[in-house]
């Protein structure tokens, strides 16, 4: 297991209301979800300001700028240039199927290395996709490092690769990777919670949002010490099955389905 601590990017408090969503896995043969991702888009654009971050594996594969033409996607991005136009921060951080995604054109949108610290409505709050958090997984982990420098962004290597061939990798890795998690025991697919733990006590934080291991679960963790305040995890589910995005506005913190 690794005990190497995140290297965590500081943000300015974020502005709120402040919406959280990841997991969304927009992929062409469940247009469903991605027609619920812009629904979902719109209400938040509605509300007219605040942030929405993305958590990451937005798109079930990104293999590079070009997809951004398919026309399967780009109402995803009408959506999103909405609602940047109407005022929102829109904030991007890479999950493991879309960490090539590093830009959209004629949108604001910031992108984010691995682990993020910021605040929201005055708690300090750590963000990060996830993946970081399966250390049980070492050959995923090992994989990772070798697709991904320190940011979290692609290797140089990886953005050479020509389209065609990062979108038949992309495709393969796909699989590759359903057979391994269909294989592989369940302790190893989810977050290592003592590693969570750590991190969070690492980088003083009382809130952790995390994506990636599906599991749309809200702990929330004693205080450290008598006085302290309490401590929150909380874990977003796929949209595949109805998903779960993290709300942080004037009613508080929680986990909730997107369309309520
Ligand atoms: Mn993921």
């Amino acid at each position: 297991m690794t005990r190497t601590l995140p290297r965590i990017q500081d943000v300015a408090p974020l502005p709120m209301p402040v919406a959280v969503a990841g997991d969304v896995h927009i992929a062409a043969d469940e247009p469903h979800v991605r027609d619920a991702f812009i629904r979902f888009v719109e209400a938040r654009a509605a509300v007219g300001a605040g942030t929405l971050v993305l958590l990451g594996d937005l798109f079930d594969a990104w293999w590079g700028p070009q997809q951004a033409r398919d026309p399967f996607l780009v109402p995803v991005f009408d959506a999103l240039r909405a609602a940047d136009a109407a005022g929102m921060r829109l904030v991007f951080q890479a999950g493991n199927r879309d960490f090539c995604f590093e830009a959209a054109d004629g949108i604001d949108i910031d992108f984010w290395s691995d682990v993020v610290r910021t605040e929201i409505g005055g708690r300090r709050v750590l963000l990060t996709h996830g993946d970081l958090l399966c250390v049980h997984d070492r050959g995923y982990q090992l994989l990772r490092r070798g697709l991904r420098g320190r940011q979290g962004r692609p290797r140089a290597w990886v953005r050479a690769l020509p389209y065609g061939l990062m979108r038949y990798l992309a495709a393969g890795a796909r699989e590759a990777s359903k057979r391994e998690t269909r294989r592989k025991p369940r302790a190893y697919m989810d977050i290592d919670y003592a590693t969570a733990r750590r991190w969070m006590d690492h980088a003083e934080v009382d809130v952790l949002v995390a994506g990636h291991v599906h599991t749309g679960v809200h702990h929330e963790l004693p205080a450290a010490d008598p006085d302290g305040r309490s401590r929150d995890i909380l874990v977003l589910k796929d949209w595949e099955r109805g998903g779960g995005v993290v709300l942080f506005d004037e009613q508080g913190l929680r986990l909730i389905a997107p369309e309520t």
